[in-house]
């Protein structure tokens, strides 16, 4: 479809922005995100679909959370799940039609809920019609949509192929005798940013959206928007000095990212009140600075992926270590992070997204004895960190990891792909299996948990992917009439951050560093001021106060029933507690 120019529709604004330059709504937002292939199903044709996100929508808003941030939901041939797509204007059929959006859309402000939709501007689907055009003919008008290596030159420089058996990023289509790039799968070839006709259809499709009065846009892979176009032979020496070793990094170095992330601020995110967030792939410590400054006009927020890498083996795809990940490490990783944005820009949070697979499993301990208390824990961390939480859909439950235990289960590109790739070298397929029931992308993709009915009640027909066993315990029926439920200990801490701005304001101190099991820290200063106890390890730990501070004794928050404190605190395994310091 094309799309008109922006008549900036939706520029004045009645957003909760305070008096403060630095104070932002989206902040002070919890961001809650829902895979809509596996939220709620209206058809019964097995896929969540955009009414079932409407007739769910008051569940949402019982949660106390701000923002919706939907997967996308374009039109797509779904090779990776809508990060394909074919028409940047129109609805995936599955999910429904641009009528349900804007009744989804409507319903989501009247209830006073922001929507933030997913922008992939990396590549499109090879079933786009750009691309359809692009490789019909060498002298096409599309043919610089995209990035071609005449075959004459010989074979193209290697670039990584994410999702392909081969592991290559080039395909050859023999209908021009050229090869195209794809970083992920051949389904995904990457668009060219260096084609002003490019940049302006992407800018007049994020305008139309914005127009309709979307409320921001989380952006796919953006620092790979932008790379050089001549291709240079990068070799494994290159990437240890340069890039410190990884191939995305040198992806996400893109020689003209910041000048086309600056347009876009221009020509789009500056003439609405929306959010703007970068799936920071690639981005480091020293990098991040670049995207979020406010003085230099491009985005928001980003989100980096230190934390989440944290405890897989190197050189291993997502295997665990066999000790478990570094508590030391992770406080060390998250309190980095907080520092890079003490003084300017504005970090976010999460465990957990479409690409992780559940925070449970991965960072708690989803044993039947551990979980209630280790989610909570989890989503305390969350809940009370400076910087704005992305908190993934089923957290609130405590929903685990699926672990599927044969390759025919999965349904991800990703975990299929990989397999294919690991069977060609003769490689070691149940050390792969056996890893992906920890780090596998399915294990969040499982279908959301209403009720102990068939399929959790998420569907009448025959779901997607399998949904998980234990539904029938853990669910939002079950949980909403058990005050204790990890349901209600969510709602209960959003609630807390919202009365207590110095949980999104307030200075972050690590308290006690080096300790291995537990993380500790404060926000805010003098009067106002919070401290945060996490037991992250399984074993009942004393912890004492550091000397001089004293606290209220009745908890702002605690995930058990009691807590014993006065020089030393006695916490449970997983033990989560907020106290007022005094
Ligand atoms: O993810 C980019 C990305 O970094 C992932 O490929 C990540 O490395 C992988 O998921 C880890 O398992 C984004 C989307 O979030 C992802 O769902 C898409 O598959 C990908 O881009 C391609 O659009």
């Amino acid at each position: 479809m094309l799309f008109a120019l922006s008549s900036c529709k939706n520029k004045p604004t009645e957003t909760v922005q305070t008096d403060s330059a630095n104070k932002k709504w989206w902040k002070e937002a919890v961001v809650y995100q829902i895979y809509p292939r596996s939220f709620k199903d209206s058809d019964g044709d097995g896929v969540g679909d955009l009414k079932g996100i409407i007739s769910k929508l008051d569940y949402v808003k019982s949660l106390g959370v701000d923002v919706i941030w939907l997967n996308p939901i374009f039109s797509s041939p779904n090779a990776d799940n809508g990060y394909d797509i074919s028409d940047y204007g129109g609805i995936m059929k599955e999910f429904g039609t641009m009528a349900d959006f804007d009744v989804m859309l409507k319903a989501m402000h009247e209830r006073g809920l922001k929507l933030v939709l997913d922008l992939v501007a990396n590549h499109s689907s090879d079933e786009h019609d750009w691309f359809k055009q692009s490789r019909s003919s060498r002298t096409n008008a599309y043919r610089e949509y995209y990035h071609w290596w005449p075959s004459e030159k010989g074979k193209p420089p290697f670039r990584p192929g994410s999702f392909e058996v081969d592991g290559s990023g080039w395909r050859f289509d023999s209908l021009t005798n050229a090869y195209y790039l794809h970083y992920f799968s051949f389904k995904q070839p990457d668009l060219n940013w260096e084609n002003p006709k490019l940049r302006k259809e992407i800018f007049d499709m994020m305008n139309f959206w914005f127009d309709k009065g979307v409320d921001g846009f989380r952006m796919d892979v953006i620092p790979f928007i932008s790379k050089d176009t001549s291709f240079p032979v990068i070799t494994q020496q290159i990437l240890d000095e340069k890039y410190g070793g990884g191939w995305d990094h040198y992806q996400a170095s893109g020689p003209h990212l910041h000048d086309y992330l600056q347009e876009m601020n221009k020509e789009v995110l500056s003439k609405h009140d929306v959010m703007s967030v970068a799936e920071g792939a690639g981005v480091t410590a020293s990098t991040a600075h670049h995207f979020v400054d406010e003085d230099r006009k491009e985005l928001n927020m980003l989100y980096h992926f230190e934390g989440v890498s944290l405890g897989y083996l190197p050189g291993k795809f997502k295997q665990m270590d066999p000790k478990g990940y570094s508590l030391v490490e992770f406080k060390k990783i998250y309190s980095k992070w907080d520092s890079v944005f003490a003084e300017k820009g504005w970090g976010t949070i999460y465990l957990g997204n479409h690409d992780q697979p559940r925070m449970l499993s991965r960072w708690g301990n989803d044993a039947p004895e551990f979980r209630e208390a280790s989610s909570k824990l989890l989503t305390t961390f969350l809940m009370t960190m400076r910087a704005t939480p992305y908190y993934y859909f089923g957290d609130e439950l405590g929903m685990s990891n699926i672990k599927f235990d044969k390759i025919d289960d999965y349904k991800d590109i990703e975990s299929i792909n990989m397999y294919k790739q690991i069977q060609s070298k003769g490689g070691d397929l149940k050390e792969f299996l056996e890893a992906q029931k920890i780090g596998a992308r399915d294990n969040g993709r499982t279908p959301f948990q209403w009720d102990a009915t068939p399929n959790a009640g998420f569907t009448t027909g025959t779901p997607w992917i399998k949904v998980n066993l234990n539904y029938k315990k853990i669910n939002v029926g079950a949980e909403e009439g058990d005050i204790n439920s990890c349901l209600n200990y969510f709602r209960k801490i959003v609630q807390l951050r919202k009365n207590n701005k110095v949980l999104v304001y307030g200075k972050y101190e690590l308290l006690d560093k080096e300790n291995p099991k537990v993380y500790a820290y404060t926000r805010g200063e003098g009067a106002e001021k919070i401290i945060v106890i996490l037991n992250f390890s399984k074993e009942k730990v004393d912890w004492s106060l550091p000397s001089g501070l004293t606290v209220d004794a009745t908890p702002l928050l605690n995930n058990y029933q009691t807590i014993a404190v006065s020089g030393s605190i006695s916490l449970e395994p997983y033990q989560a507690v907020i106290l007022k310091v005094k």
